[in-house]
């Protein structure tokens, strides 16, 4: 059955990659799935038909058959674990990468998403100037971390794996800050993620949303 994804009709990025139901498409290419995808606007994502389907009234969610998931990294590991490509088979190896999902959604990415509060959500706020370098430093540390463990190697624990993909994603929020600059050996690695054919595709298709070229 060809699972129905949803995504946003109108995005701040105009379909760039960043929104997360990019690591859901990433995850349907890199197995090979097709998907279909329904475009939400911001107002139908709050009404109760959407709430439904994620109580939180976001995006993305994941429709196939009468299965409905939401939480990017719950679609992707039901997809990882539906089809080969994204989970290694032997137990142990398969146990790190999911530890590594979990690590981009539970340690690397709160202090991501800490900034993009400060910056947007609370950029007028007395406090923010003084708590931007707190959060930064917070980043800089979890980085810093990151970089030692990669080391010189190409992923995280052997090859490509859903969480690659989750802290790959995590990753290129930072883009646009610059703090990701002063980590070479991170700043490839995302590369690397990027330029997997599988990514290729479902950035292709995210971006044409927005400019109407498939
Ligand atoms: N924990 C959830 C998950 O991983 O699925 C978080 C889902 C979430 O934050 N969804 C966002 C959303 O629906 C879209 S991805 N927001 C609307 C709302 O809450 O009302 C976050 C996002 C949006 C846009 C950009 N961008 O354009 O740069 C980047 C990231």
């Amino acid at each position: 059955m060809v699972p129905t994804i949803t995504a946003f009709e109108s995005s701040p990025d105009r379909g760039r990659g960043l929104a997360r139901d990019m690591r859901v498409r990433w995850a349907l290419e890199e197995a090979g799935q097709p998907y279909e995808v329904r475009l939400v606007s911001f107002e139908a994502m709050k009404n109760s038909a959407h709430r439904a389907l994620h109580p939180f009234g976001q995006i993305p969610t994941y429709e196939e058959g009468e299965l409905a998931l939401f939480e990017s990294g719950a679609i992707v590991f039901h997809i990882a674990e539906r089809h080969a490509g994204l989970l290694p088979d032997q137990a142990n190896a398969r146990a790190r990468a999911i530890m590594w999902m979990f690590a981009a959604l539970n340690t690397v990415e709160p202090p991501i998403l800490e900034l993009q509060t400060a910056k947007f959500a609370e950029a007028d706020q007395p406090w923010t100037t003084e708590r931007l370098p707190l959060i930064k430093e917070r980043i800089r540390t979890r980085l810093g971390e990151l970089a030692v463990r990669l080391d010189e190697a190409d992923w995280l624990d052997g090859g490509f794996s859903a969480g690659d993909l989750m802290m790959v994603h995590t990753l290129q929020r930072l883009k646009p800050s610059g703090l990701l600059d002063g980590y070479p050996k991170l700043a490839a690695y995302v590369a690397r993620g990027e330029a997997r054919p599988a990514y290729q595709r479902a950035f292709a298709a995210q971006l044409a949303v927005f400019t109407g070229k498939n």
